[in-house]
């Protein structure tokens, strides 16, 4: 499992604060916590300072870059973001993320082949969100097709199944595990990441739905998430579905985690 920590946020009102007052201190403790925990890459997000945010990236990946060197996932939809991060971000950079959208998808490709990067393929198009299993799958399969035709092959390719709250509709659970259990074997040269928490907000003890839809998504082919690393249980529950699911030979790696 490649984890990348979401903790960096600025849609969580922490992080929003601490990126309003400049409070680096807060922000790299973070940082430096999810690195401990043993993220293969830290998640940072701007997105909440609207016409500011190319400002605050840049402050926020500055101010990563003094504490780590590993390497960050560049969440945003402004190709601009994701140009910045890249040129600030140094190597091995996941842009998160491109869609099918026809304007989103031109801008964002040059800057995938410029810098090298691994990209999360959003399966959505100008008409938005699908709840519709067949018209996702379809999308996706187009969006990697076309990424291909670019140059971009599939192991650089993190396919998401978009997780939505399921508080908002119980669908969209069975939803994300059909469509992950759909790329695994349609696509077994991409990888299928999801954006963990989206799917118990509104719920009472999250971390209870997470990590169980964990362990569903893990049994489905998911092989990354971006997701709290600071939720111990969580991370325990990751190295035992990998024994349990032959990924983890001799289970030298929970044994080792759990000494
Ligand atoms: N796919 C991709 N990228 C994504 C998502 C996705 N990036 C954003 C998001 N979804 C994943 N990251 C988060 C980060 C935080 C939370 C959820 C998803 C979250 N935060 C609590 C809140 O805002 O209520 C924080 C509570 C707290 O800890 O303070 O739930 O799907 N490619």
């Amino acid at each position: 499992m490649i984890i990348i920590g979401e903790l960096l946020n600025s849609t969580r009102e922490k992080i929003r604060k601490a990126l309003a007052e400049k409070d680096a201190a807060f922000l790299q403790d973070l940082a430096i916590k999810q690195q401990d925990a043993g993220v293969s890459y830290i998640d940072v997000n701007a997105g909440a300072f609207a016409e500011r945010e190319l400002d605050v990236l840049e402050w926020l990946i500055k101010v990563v870059r003094e504490v780590t060197d590993l390497p960050l996932s560049i969440d945003s939809p402004k190709p601009e973001a994701l140009a910045l991060g890249c040129r600030l971000a140094g190597d091995d950079v996941i842009l998160n993320s491109i869609t099918a959208e026809q304007n989103n998808f031109r801008s964002i490709v040059p800057i995938i082949r410029e810098f090298n990067t691994k990209v999360i393929a959003l399966p959505m198009d100008h008409t938005g969100l699908s709840e519709d299993e067949g018209k996702i799958f379809s999308i996706a399969n187009s969006l990697i097709e076309s990424l291909g035709k670019e140059g971009v092959s599939p192991d650089r390719i993190f396919i998401d199944p978009l997780i939505r709250p399921i508080a908002t509709n119980t669908v969209y659970g069975p939803l994300a595990l059909n469509l992950i259990r759909r790329f695994a074997s349609s696509f077994p040269e991409t990888r299928r990441i999801c954006g963990l928490s989206n799917v118990s907000f509104g719920l009472p003890k999250r971390k209870t739905v997470n990590q169980t839809f964990l362990i569903m998504a893990m049994a489905s082919g998911l092989d990354a998430a971006i997701m709290d690393p600071l939720d111990e249980a969580l991370m325990s529950q990751v190295k035992a579905a990998q024994a349990l699911l032959d990924l983890d030979p001799y289970c030298m790696n929970y044994i080792n985690a759990m000494r």
